[in-house]
């Protein structure tokens, strides 16, 4: 029996009562593992470089099995930039070749950097004009219910290619779910920690590590899906949100 264990934790009180939000993490484990997990994640909402919570909601539910959707992890790209500038052409260069425009782009940062309380989910806009197809307000749109298949040899996998960390193991499981969704031609990503100023461009097949996409100290942060213009956003919300995807390595495929 597998579970879905969330956290989301902010400063100030509840997110829904105006608090800050301070962090937000997720994993699927067995029902042994569930006790220990729970404590990891209170651990981190409690010693955050953004602050200590003052809110803590933990969620955890069992999983329906039989709709898990198995898929295989994007494959990892690194550039290192010279200076934040420098980051962002990349970024730029690498989304308009891969279907985003660069007016959409323009206007999904100014929309990101316009957000009058950090978000603790991602806003969707749309992959030619960026015009925002979600209305979910400052929450946006959170991603949930997605894992490695197996964690340990999923970091195993990355750590011989020389990609370790909590950040890139949980952006990476969840850009690949994102990306997954057909409707998803792209995705922008930026920590809000100040600690953590590699972000990432994800497209195609692939999983762009790309910093510093910020200054050290600055918790602005955030995310965009750059999405097909036709598409349902009731369709792209649900898989996001309920299906339950297990992201697999080569080193561990489901047969
Ligand atoms: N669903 C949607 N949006 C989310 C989610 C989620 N589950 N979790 C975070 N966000 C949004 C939210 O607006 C946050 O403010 C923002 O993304 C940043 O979240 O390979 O740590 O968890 O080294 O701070 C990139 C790693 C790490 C790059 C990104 O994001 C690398 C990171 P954070
Ligand atoms: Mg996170
Ligand atoms: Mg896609
Ligand atoms: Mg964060």
């Amino acid at each position: 029996m597998y579970y879905s264990i969330r956290m989301r934790a902010a400063q100030g009180g509840a997110h829904e009562k105006g608090g800050h939000h301070i962090s937000g993490a997720e994993r699927i484990v067995t029902k042994d593992q569930l006790e220990q997990l729970s404590a990891e994640l209170v651990h981190r909402a409690l010693h955050h470089s953004k602050g200590c919570a003052d809110f803590i909601r933990l969620t955890i539910d069992a999983i329906d099995e039989t709709g898990i959707h198995y898929v295989p992890a994007l494959s990892v790209k690194t550039t290192h930039a010279t200076s934040v500038e420098a980051a962002y052409a990349i970024a730029q260069k690498l989304l308009t070749t891969h279907g985003v425009t660069e007016t959409a782009l323009q206007q999904g940062l100014h929309l990101l950097r316009t957000q009058k309380e950090a978000m603790r989910g991602a806003l969707i806009c749309n992959a030619l004009t960026g015009d925002r197809m979600d209305n979910l307000g400052n929450r946006g749109l959170r991603v949930s219910r997605m894992a490695f298949a197996n964690e340990n040899k999923a970091c195993q996998y990355f750590q011989e290619q020389g990609h370790t960390g909590i950040h890139f193991q949980e952006a990476l499981v969840l850009a690949t779910k994102v990306l997954s969704a057909p409707q998803v031609i792209s995705e922008f990503c930026i920590s809000d920690d100040p600690d953590y100023t590699t972000g990432y461009v994800s497209y195609g097949h692939t999983y762009h590590r790309l910093g510093p996409l910020k200054e050290f100290g600055d918790e602005r942060g955030g995310r965009i899906f750059f999405v097909q213009p036709n598409m349902s956003i009731d369709d792209l919300q649900n898989y996001l949100e309920n299906t339950t995807v297990l992201v697999t390595t080569p080193n561990n495929t489901p047969n």
